[in-house]
């Protein structure tokens, strides 16, 4: 083979299963190896026997625990280390060569410094290791829209992972033109949290992520190419890259809307993607096509169209169970990969509210637990992280829908924000068209959680639920949604969402899950051109148009007047405040688009009048 004369025999000979011929590839690879100084080089081929073998592998080092294989066939646990349990994003780099490219709210280094201090890391990294190929496409096979990559990784986790969560292997390998792919290197390294860096190389299409293991931060196809690197694409290519689930709803008369969501990180896509209708709305039907990610084009129809690039759910643990979310329960029966949740002693795996807690078994740790241990302060110690993790193909939930794997997408009717809001925001509320919309979409606000390590629970802007995800400034992010929405004849609505509002007793003012498809019903008919009420069933106010008083249908649940009036409480002092602290935030940028500020202003004028 020509191409591997390039190749010193050194590294020749640590060459395992090789079938890839791409020079460009052979390369990348070749130069890792350098640096990384692995005892061996393998080529994942993504067949199914490699699956059995590398897990006999690792089950054998310790890095997993196959579970009880008739109960749970097919899955494993992963322990991650203890420093090492979510997305680090102050660890998190845009490296581009000018820092005004990378913007505000992304921390920089310039590629010359980041590439020098990151070879010192990946120095030797994987000696005594295997260093793992994996060739792999994010998109659905078939569309125009799909990405490839090649990560290079030290962790069998990763493979197995990647092999859920990707196309990867052989089907893949055959679609690598030239230099066209997304170079990943990842090594465990040490584990050591002042040395963890994940960096991107927008301009390289480059990523490197080292002494770290946990997913967000080492499956690389997920945010760091599918949202940063996408996203930074998406901007040069004319289409977006989006933190958003989608769903495929079907109405009780058959009709088909399509919706797209973006909420932070464990604020409930995977949930809302999924949902069971609640008995009085049971002609609903509920079908998930994406739980996190989706990648949007304008049609020709001059709509816009999505696709999921992901094949399987990295869903959070805690709060999954038969009542909140039986779709994702039986989705995890299988095939699945749990991390950091609690071992019982029949090599079952268990988390609170999973059902009766067992007597004991092994937390997420590796520690001896019992059920009724406690902590210094007297509080019950869990047995899982609160932000463990099961990682599981789509194919496999029962409610997936068939235009999952439809190469063209779906045309979207409505795109969703949404946060975590004790108070000030309504549960719902209508943009008056696209730039507001996306003025509504870049001043989103929400609580902090378990998903990102070390950022407390505050309230912190994240505009479009991307601050941790965005690939480039942000403010040039903002035009680009400003540049679609102008491209398209019949864009789709857009709405904020907030589950979360609370009453004055700190108790949830709405019930949640299943329930949510109330207020979905609602934005559906506020999209159903062929609908002759929506008028009546929208009032307006500063922030947008809300539900009129009975146009959320509460039939079978109790709620109160006076709770639905809270939920959709507009306060105009408070969201005067809220403005103050979107004008902060928004003068962060000096690339922030002048509509925004313009309806920024807007917002402030309709409040005062
Ligand atoms: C995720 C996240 O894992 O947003 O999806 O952290
Ligand atoms: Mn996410």
């Amino acid at each position: 083979m020509e191409n591997l004369n390039t190749i010193k025999m050194e590294n020749l000979n640590k060459y395992v299963n090789n079938y890839i011929t791409n020079k460009y590839v052979l390369e990348f690879v070749n130069k890792s190896a350098e640096i990384c100084n692995p005892d061996k080089i393998y080529f994942c081929d993504g067949l199914e026997e490699e699956k059995k073998f590398l897990t006999g592998e690792a089950v054998k080092s310790g890095e997993l625990i196959e579970l009880n294989q008739e109960k749970f066939p097919g899955c494993i646990l992963h322990r991650t280390a203890i420093n090492d349990v979510a997305r680090t994003e102050h660890l998190t780099y845009i490296c581009t060569t000018k820092k005004e490219d990378a913007g505000p709210t992304n921390n920089w280094k310039s590629p010359e410094d980041a590439y020098e201090e990151l070879s010192g890391y990946f120095r030797d990294s994987m000696k005594g290791r295997t260093m793992y190929v994996i060739p792999f496409m994010m998109g659905v096979p078939g569309s125009k829209m799909n990405k490839i990559g090649v990560e290079l990784t030290d962790s069998i986790y990763v493979v197995l992972n990647m092999r859920i969560m990707t196309h990867t292997g052989r089907i893949v390998a055959d679609d690598i033109i030239e230099n066209n792919f997304t170079k990943g290197l990842h090594s465990k390294g040490e584990l050591n949290l002042e040395k963890r860096r994940i960096c991107h190389f927008p301009e390289d299409n480059t990523i490197m992520s080292v002494n770290s293991g946990y997913g967000g931060n080492v499956l690389l196809g997920k945010k760091c190419l599918a949202l940063r690197i996408a996203s930074y694409l998406s901007r040069k290519e004319g289409w977006m890259a989006e933190h958003m689930f989608l769903a495929d709803i079907q109405t009780p008369d058959g009709k088909k809307f399509y919706i797209a969501g973006a909420f932070p990180s464990a604020c409930g896509k995977t949930n809302l993607s999924m949902l069971i209708p609640p008995e009085s709305l049971s002609g609903y039907k509920v079908r998930v096509i994406g739980d996190d990610i989706a990648w949007m084009y304008i049609g020709d129809d001059s709509r816009l169209w999505a696709i999921n690039p992901e094949a399987g759910f990295f869903g959070v643990v805690p709060g999954t169970n038969i009542k909140t979310n039986k779709n994702a329960m039986l989705t995890i029966k299988k095939n699945t990969i749990f991390t950091n949740v609690l071992l019982k002693e029949d090599n079952t795996v268990w988390w609170e509210g999973m059902e009766d807690p067992p007597d004991k078994g092994i937390d997420w740790k590796g520690d001896a637990w019992t059920k009724d241990m406690k902590d210094e302060k007297g509080n019950l110690v869990p047995g899982e992280h609160p932000n463990s993790r099961f990682t599981a193909p789509i194919s496999q939930c029962p409610v997936v829908s068939h235009e999952f794997s439809n190469s063209k997408g779906v045309p979207i009717s409505a795109i969703l924000f949404g946060g975590r809001r004790e108070s000030v925001v309504p549960i719902v509320y209508e943009s008056f068209n696209w730039q507001h919309g996306v003025f509504i979409g870049a001043s989103l606000r929400s609580e902090t959680t378990a998903a990102a390590m070390g950022v407390g629970k505050v309230v912190r802007n994240d505009p479009m639920a991307m601050i941790p995800f965005c690939g480039y400034n942000m403010g040039d992010y903002f035009t680009n949604w400003l540049d679609i929405g102008k491209r398209m004849k019949f864009p789709p609505k857009i709405f904020f969402v907030n589950w979360f509002r609370k009453n004055r007793e700190g108790k949830f003012l709405w019930p949640g899950y299943g329930e949510n498809l109330r207020v979905i019903e609602w934005i559906i008919k506020r999209c159903d051109t062929f609908s002759n009420n929506k008028e009546k069933e929208a009032v307006e106010t500063p922030v947008g148009y809300i539900p009129a008083a009975d146009a959320i249908n509460t039939k079978g649940i109790e709620i109160s007047k006076q709770d639905i009036k809270e939920l959709l409480n507009i306060d105009v002092q408070e969201w005067l405040k809220e403005a103050d602290e979107i004008d902060k935030f928004f003068s962060k940028f000096d690339r922030m688009p002048k509509e925004l500020i313009k309806e920024l202003n807007n917002l402030r004028e309709r409040l005062k009048k």
